[in-house]
Parts: C-alpha cells; sequence; structure tokens
C-alpha cells in the first residue's frame, strides 16, 4: 500500500488523525509532517514525522516521490481568527500550500483530503438547516480560502481526475490540543477554565449559536470519507457535516450538570463575533449521510461529560 502523508500533522486535528491512522492502517504506512517537530521522546520505534513546509512545492514533491505517498490529509491551515489578524499569511498558507499539493497529486496520482469549514459560508447563505448547496459567498479571508479551496479540489477531481474529497468542519471541540486562533475555540477553552478556576469569560456573545463536533466523531468522518465508494459519491469537495449546534450559554448549562458553580462571563471580541455571525447556526448534513453513511456518535451531554472527564486527567 501507498503511504499516508498528513500536513500540519501537530495541529487540532493533525495529533488526533494521525493516531487513528497509524492505528488501523499501521505505524509504517503513515508520515506526520509539520513546520515544528515534535519532542523525540515522543515518537515510538516504527513512526515517522517529518519536516514539511507546505507551501514549498519541491518539499512535497520530494516527500511524495521519495516516501510512496498516496493520500495527503492536507491539513495544514491557518484557522479563521488568525486568517483576519493575518490575511497574507492565511492566503499563502490555505491557497498557496493546498494548489501545490494538488500539483504535486495529479502529477503522482495521489488522493486529497481538504479541510473546509462552516467558514465557507457567509451572510446570504440560509442560517438554519444550511443545505448542501446554496449561497455561499463568506466575508473572511478564512472563509474565502475555504470556498476557493472547495472549487479548487472540485475542479482537480473534474479536469485531472485527482481523487479529492473533503468536509466542511464545525468547530471542533477535543481535549488533546489547547485551542489555536479558532472562532469557535471558546467552546475548548471553556472547559479548561471550568476545570482549573470554575468560571469563564467568552469572547462570543451569549445566544451565539454555532455547529459543533467532538474530535472523534471528526477523525471516523474524516477516514469515513476517505474511504467511501467513490461511485456513491455525488458531492465531493465538501460535505456539512456537524453533531450538535449550542450558544455558549447553553454549554454552560451543560457544565453545570458537573461542576454546579460554574460562572460564565462575557467580554465580546468584536472581531471574532463578526466572524460567527456571517457563519450558520446549524448545518443539513442529509448529502453526507446518504452518500457515505456519516453518522455522529455524540451529542451535547455525552461530549461534555467526556470532555471533563478526559481533560481533568489531562491536566492533573
Ligand atoms: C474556526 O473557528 O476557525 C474553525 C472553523 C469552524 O473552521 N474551528
Amino acid at each position: 500500500m501507498r503511504r499516508i502523508l498528513v500536513t500540519g500533522a501537530l495541529g487540532q486535528i493533525g495529533s488526533e488523525l494521525v493516531l487513528a491512522l497509524r492505528a488501523r492502517y499501521g505505524s509504517e504506512a503513515v508520515i506526520a509532517s509539520d513546520i515544528r517537530l515534535p519532542p523525540l521522546e515522543t515518537l515510538k520505534p516504527g513512526e515517522h514525522f517529518e519536516f514539511l513546509d507546505s507551501t514549498n512545492a519541491r518539499q512535497i514533491q520530494d516527500m511524495v516521490r521519495n516516501r510512496d505517498i498516496g493520500t495527503v490529509y492536507h491539513l495544514a491551515a491557518l484557522l479563521s481568527a488568525t486568517s483576519e489578524e493575518k490575511p497574507h499569511v492565511a492566503w499563502e498558507l490555505n491557497m498557496g500550500g493546498l494548489y501545490k499539493v494538488l500539483e504535486v497529486a495529479r502529477q503522482h496520482d495521489c488522493k486529497v483530503f481538504f479541510p473546509s469549514s462552516i467558514g465557507a459560508f457567509g451572510p446570504g447563505t440560509p442560517k438554519d438547516n444550511t443545505p448542501q448547496d446554496t449561497i455561499q459567498r463568506p466575508t473572511t479571508m478564512y472563509g474565502v480560502t475555504k470556498v476557493a479551496g472547495e472549487l479548487l479540489c472540485d475542479y482537480y477531481h473534474r479536469r485531472f481526475a485527482v481523487d479529492t474529497r473533503g468536509l466542511r468542519f464545525p468547530g471542533l471541540i477535543s481535549y488533546a490540543t489547547p485551542p489555536g486562533g479558532g472562532t469557535t475555540d471558546y467552546a475548548v477553552a471553556i472547559f479548561y477554565d471550568a476545570i482549573r478556576y470554575g468560571r469563564y469569560t467568552c469572547f462570543l456573545s451569549p445566544g451565539t449559536r454555532l455547529d459543533m463536533m467532538y474530535m472523534p466523531d471528526a477523525i471516523t468522518a474524516l477516514i469515513g470519507v476517505m474511504e467511501a465508494d467513490p461511485a456513491k459519491l455525488i458531492h465531493r469537495n465538501s460535505f456539512n457535516v456537524t453533531a450538535m449546534n449550542f450558544t455558549p450559554e447553553e454549554l454552560a448549562q451543560e457544565i453545570r450538570k458537573h461542576i454546579p458553580d460554574f460562572e460564565l462571563r462575557y467580554d465580546v471580541d468584536p472581531v471574532r463575533q463578526a466572524i460567527a455571525d456571517s457563519w450558520p447556526n446549524s448545518l443539513d448534513c442529509s448529502a453526507a449521510r446518504a452518500e457515505w453513511d456519516f453518522a455522529p456518535q455524540y451529542g451535547l451531554g455525552a461530549m461534555v461529560e467526556d470532555m471533563l472527564t478526559k481533560l481533568r486527567a489531562r491536566i492533573s
């Protein structure tokens, strides 16, 4: 079997995806890569981790050719809030990196996964039960790179038969990596502060409803869409996926079932609030269910219980 390359392997999704891919296909089959390297002692015998700057076409080319890569999970990208702070870097990394990965994939017949987002939608998108195929027109640089990325992946599939597949992720909640640069990060940070201090100050306003998914469901969905029978795929880039939606207050209420005195305060960040306000409240995932059996397991209650248990063990 040709190997699997994961770019951005130390990021929120990459950190957990690499473990799942190694468990499923064997350590020898998976090459994790990033522009940082993990401490050597964290790697077990037989696990591969390589330096790779995914804006450098030569490095991608060498990696794919020399290590016999057949599939690329291209996760290296800036998230929404950081992309608004540094739009030029976001364009260079999110679009430039994807274009170079697709070009190498075309030349070496690789399959490519592209992570899109609810950020690919905009203020003109229907907010509730947002359809799979609808108006997008995002107003953030992050969203621009996600819509353009979806279109570019579909183009490479139609024009060059590159097997590209993608998911429009909602906010992802995970205990394995700390939050970093997203608009939905409050839904991760809240757990750290709830455990440590019993209170949290939220940067989004009380009524902000957003789609979310617990990381184990995101990893199952990622592998699921990549293993799906291509004959059944009507869509490719990218599928709406979500598992729950809530406001900060609703999340706090669920946390109070475990930490009764938990306090939630607000100090709204206008930049991240404007981004959140331009995104949908809830996605329609019927295409993902029909075309490759998407079936998330965690709702709000199960996610909160598991997050608190796992994060408590990690923090202590
Ligand atoms: C972000 O908040 O930037 C991401 C996303 C929803 O794409 N979590």
